[in-house]
C-alpha cells in the first residue's frame, strides 16, 4: 500500500500524467464497419505467411464496439492520460477527399467519454495503417503521400481539434523504415534499402506538414513527433567500434531527431547513404524548414538498448523479454532521456510507450499474475524518476499497452497489456500489474 511516510524520493511531480497507450489497428477490430477503408495492414495480415498463425486485426480486442467498457477500465485504473491513434482509413477510406462522418463520430464518442471521465486524450494521427489506395499509388515512397497526410491531419484537426489537447504525428517513423522497408516483416513487406530512406524523408516531411496544418488551421492543441529511441552502445573498446556505433546512432536516432529538432539531417548518415541514394536525391530546398517546424513536445518510446560491433552488427548483452529484439536494460531510458533533454533544448518530454510482453494466462481463480510486468515497470519508472530528479522535463508516462492486442507480425501470442483480453469471449481481466499501476497513480509515486 502507498504510504507517504515511505519518503518522498520516488514521488513524481504534481500533475504528472500517468497513462497507457494503444493504437487503432491493434485494438479496434470492426475492420469493415461504418465505411472504414482497407489499410496496408489489412492487406499484409491477410497475405498468407506474413503474421504468426495468420492473425489479422479484423476483430482484435473489438474496441470499436467495446470502447465504453474500455473507458470504464481506464477510469478504474485512474489514468490521467490515454494515448490512442486515429485510423486514417476510417476518416478517408481511400486516403483522400471528403471525410467519412461515421468514422469521425466514433472518435468524437471516444473523446467525449474521455472528457466525461477526466482523462486527457493524446491522439496519434498515424500509427502505420496507411490507406491501401495510397499504397497502390506509391505509399510513402511517393512524396505526394506526405501531402495527403497533411490533408487528412487538417480534416481531423477541424473535426476533433476542440477535444484534443495533445497530438502526435507519425508513430515511430523508424519502425516503418526498418520493419516495413528493410526487413520487410511489417507492412508493406519490402526489402529495399534505397526505398527505405526515401520513405524516411517522406515520413519526416509528412510530420512537418501536419505540424504546419495544425498551426495554419488555428489549432490550439500541442503537437509533436513520437520517436522510438534506442541508446546505442559500443560492444567493445576498439576505436572502430566507437565509429560504427556513432553511425548506427545516426540511423537509429539522429536521422529523426536532428531533422525535426535541428533542421538538418546528420552529415554522417547522408554521407553514408551517398549523393546518389534516392533519399538524398529526394530532399528538396525548403524540406528541412518544413520538417523542423517548431513542435511543442517530444514523445519518446523506449524498449531496448542496442550494442554495436566494429562491423556495425548488433550483439546481445542483456536477457531479453518474450520479444527477441528487446533486451531488458532500464538504465537505457535514463541515458536517452538525459541525452534528448541536453541536446534538444529541454523540450517537454513524454514517454508514450514502455512495456514488455509476458506469458500471461488466467490462473485457477481467474486472476492474471504478471509479476514480470510489475518489476519491469517499477525498474523503468525508478529510472524515469531519476531522470526527473536530474532535471529532465518529463511530463508523462504511458504504459504500452492498456490492453492485450494485435502485436503486428507476432499476432496475438505476445500479450503486452495491463489488461488481459480473453479473445474468444472478449472478456477483460485486470492483470496484477493493472492493480499495481492503479496504486502508483493514486499515490503519484512508485509503490
Ligand atoms: C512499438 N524494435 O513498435 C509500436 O509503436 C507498437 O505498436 C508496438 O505494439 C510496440 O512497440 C511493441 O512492439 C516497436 O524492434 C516495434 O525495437 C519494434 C521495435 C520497437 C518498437
Amino acid at each position: 500500500e502507498a504510504n507517504p511516510e515511505d519518503g518522498p524520493e520516488l514521488r513524481f511531480p504534481d500533475g504528472f500524467q500517468w497513462g497507457a497507450a494503444t493504437s487503432a489497428y491493434q485494438i479496434e477490430g470492426a475492420a469493415k464497419d461504418d465505411g472504414r477503408g482497407q489499410s496496408v495492414w489489412d492487406t499484409f495480415s491477410h497475405t498468407p505467411g506474413r503474421t504468426r498463425g495468420g492473425d489479422t486485426g479484423d476483430v482484435a480486442a473489438d474496441h470499436y464496439h467495446r470502447y465504453r467498457e474500455d473507458l470504464d477500465l481506464m477510469k478504474e485504473l485512474g489514468l490521467r492520460s490515454y494515448r490512442f491513434s486515429i485510423a486514417w482509413p476510417r476518416i478517408q477510406a481511400d486516403g483522400t477527399g471528403q471525410p467519412n462522418q461515421r468514422g469521425l463520430d466514433f472518435y468524437r464518442r471516444l473523446l467525449d467519454g474521455l472528457h466525461e471521465r477526466d482523462i486527457a486524450p493524446m491522439a496519434t494521427l498515424f500509427h502505420w495503417d496507411l490507406p491501401q489506395a495510397l499504397q497502390d499509388a506509391g505509399g510513402w515512397e511517393s512524396r505526394d503521400t506526405a501531402h495527403r497526410f497533411a490533408d487528412y491531419a487538417a480534416t481531423v484537426f477541424d473535426a476533433l481539434g476542440d477535444r484534443v489537447p495533445t497530438w502526435l504525428t507519425v508513430n515511430e517513423p523508424k519502425t516503418v523504415v526498418q520493419n516495413g522497408y528493410l526487413s520487410g516483416h511489417h507492412a508493406p513487406g519490402r526489402n529495399d534499402p534505397d526505398a527505405a530512406y526515401l520513405v524516411a524523408h517522406h515520413l519526416q516531411l509528412g510530420h512537418g506538414l501536419a505540424v504546419q496544418a495544425l498551426r495554419g488551421g488555428g489549432g490550439t492543441g500541442r503537437i509533436g513527433p513520437a520517436l522510438n529511441l534506442h541508446p546505442c552502445y559500443p560492444a567493445d573498446d576498439a576505436a572502430d567500434t566507437a565509429a560504427a556505433t556513432r553511425l548506427y546512432d545516426g540511423y537509429e536516432n539522429r536521422l529523426y531527431l536532428d531533422s525535426i529538432l535541428k533542421g538538418s539531417y546528420p552529415e554522417d548518415v547522408l554521407a553514408d547513404l551517398g549523393p546518389d541514394s534516392r533519399m538524398v536525391r529526394g530532399i528538396r530546398d525548403g524540406d528541412l524548414e518544413i520538417i523542423s517546424s517548431p513542435v511543442d513536445l517530444l514523445a519518446v518510446q523506449y524498449y531496448t538498448p542496442i550494442y554495436v560491433t566494429a562491423d556495425g552488427d548488433q550483439v546481445r548483452r542483456w536477457p531479453t523479454s518474450e520479444a527477441e529484439w528487446q533486451q531488458l536494460y532500464p538504465d537505457g531510458l535514463f541515458d536517452i532521456l538525459t541525452r534528448v533533454a541536453r541536446d534538444y533544448d529541454r523540450l517537454p518530454l513524454s514517454i508514450t510507450e514502455n512495456g514488455l510482453p509476458t506469458p500471461d494466462r488466467p490462473g485457477a481463480d481467474g486472476s492474471v499474475d504478471d509479476a514480470g510486468r510489475i518489476s519491469f515497470l517499477r525498474d523503468h519508472l525508478t529510472v524515469a524518476h531519476r531522470a526527473v530528479a536530474a532535471g529532465v522535463p518529463l511530463e508523462s508516462f504511458h504504459v504500452w499497452s492498456l490492453l492485450d492486442n494485435f502485436e503486428w507480425a507476432e499476432g496475438y501470442r505476445q500479450r503486452w497489456g495491463l489488461v488481459y483480453v480473453d479473445y474468444p469471449s472478449q472478456r477483460r481481466i485486470l492483470k496484477r500489474s493493472a492493480h499495481w499501476y492503479r496504486e502508483v497513480i493514486a499515490a503519484n509515486r512508485i509503490v
